[in-house]
């Protein structure tokens, strides 16, 4: 981009944005994937495109999925949020720094997290095009290499399980999610371990599907040198992961019930988990997830960073998001041909055979292009909202 930024002082603030473009793309996934609670073929994706004042652009997306079977926010239901609720708090106005723009969008304005992070995100994105830095750099990013681990779906058969799971130990990732959900768990989780070996680092991910009344099933986990177990119990709660915590070996990760500092303090104080899953989409944004990553730090809990089946776009977030300090575990932050046929950026997100991708700390921005032709071919609506 060839914006001339007169200032080096201006340039370290955001200016007004101006313009938020909204599209929608539709992204066909290399193969369905599968939770305990529904199923994803072609990725419906909200993307941004942001215009500040001095014609400095950035491109965000929003995580939200088609269905509320993951959280309850779905693309259409953003879609209206940023349109007519969120952008309008947002364009045309001065804010000093993206967390400026994150305490405006919090104040008398309940949930409603990706919507509101699509915007947040971006106007980091800016920050980081107007100063020319990496967004890693803004951050206050460390590692320039990320450990990365690989979500897997329910699979057909517990077969094709396996063949997954090796497949993906030959490839180098260094971490295995399994996703599970009951009837598809136990034996699953164990004919994985035979393959993978009592070396590797299995996790199961359950996105919601047990009560307490699994806790004795759930016990049985134990046997299973599992890193962690994700989200067994409810979505939004707290009180009975520690009462399951109390009864199990394994450590409990949180994912869907973690959505700002507050529900990690909880979480610490009522014991209901012992490692934190950071989404920036589920937790409002980059300045929640940053306040995540330092409370995490000071409480000795470990975090890794998710996913959301992002794009190249989203991902550029996260990877940056990762290579802060206290990201002591891998993360869902798998290479694009995991995902895509095509991604929407290049160059496209890459594993290196060790099981690790690399933060783009020299390049200013995202430290992708963004594959403009390509969004223009897959984009099914657009809106432009305007200061
Ligand atoms: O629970 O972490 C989850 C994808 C969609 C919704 C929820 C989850 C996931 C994943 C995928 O596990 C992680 C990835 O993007 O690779
Ligand atoms: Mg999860």
């Amino acid at each position: 981009m060839t914006v001339d930024i007169a200032q080096a002082s201006e340039a370290a603030t955001l200016a007004p944005v101006q313009r938020i473009t909204l599209r929608e793309v539709r992204l066909p996934l290399v193969e369905p994937f599968v939770i305990s609670s529904g199923q994803v073929d072609d990725r419906r994706i909200p993307l941004l495109h942001l215009e500040d004042a001095d014609g400095v652009e950035a491109w965000s997306e929003c995580v939200a999925m088609a269905t509320p079977n993951y959280s309850p926010e779905t693309v259409d239901g953003c879609w209206m949020m940023l349109r007519d609720v969120i952008a309008p708090k947002v364009l045309g106005r001065t804010f000093a720094s993206p967390q400026d723009v994150h305490v405006a969008l919090q104040s008398g304005f309940r949930g409603h997290w990706m919507a509101k992070a699509a915007v947040e995100m971006g106007c980091w994105g800016l920050l980081a095009e107007r100063r020319q830095v990496s967004l890693a750099t803004l951050l206050g990013g460390t590692q320039r290499r990320i450990d990365v681990g690989v979500s897997l779906g329910i699979q057909p058969t517990t077969d094709d399980l396996c063949g997954k799971v090796a497949a993906a130990l030959a490839e180098g990732y260094r971490k295995i999610k399994i996703k599970i959900r009951p009837g598809r768990d136990l034996d699953d989780l164990r004919q994985a371990r035979q393959v993978a070996g009592s070396g590797a680092h299995l996790m199961a991910d359950a996105n919601s599907a047990y009560t307490l009344a699994d806790t004795a099933h759930l016990r049985q986990f134990d046997d299973l040198g599992l890193m962690m177990i994700e989200q067994p119990l409810a979505w939004d709660d707290l009180r009975q992961h520690a009462e399951l915590q109390r009864h199990l070996a394994t450590p409990i990760c949180l994912d869907e019930s973690i959505t700002d500092g507050a529900k990690v303090a909880d979480m610490v104080a009522l014991g209901s988990g012992r490692i934190v899953n950071i989404k920036p989409g589920r937790v409002g944004g980059l300045t929640s997830s940053l306040e995540i990553h330092d409370l995490c730090r000071r409480l000795d809990v470990p975090v890794w960073c998710g996913g959301m089946l992002e794009s190249g776009i989203g991902r550029a977030y996260n990877v940056a998001l990762a290579s802060l300090p206290g990201f002591t575990l891998p993360g869902d932050v798998s290479p694009s041909a995991r995902y895509w046929r095509r991604d929407l950026v290049t160059p496209e997100w890459t594993m290196d055979a060790d099981g690790r991708v690399q933060v783009p700390f020299e390049r200013p921005g995202l430290g992708v292009e963004i594959d403009r032709d390509r969004i223009e071919d897959l984009t099914v609506r657009t809106e432009v909202l305007r200061a």
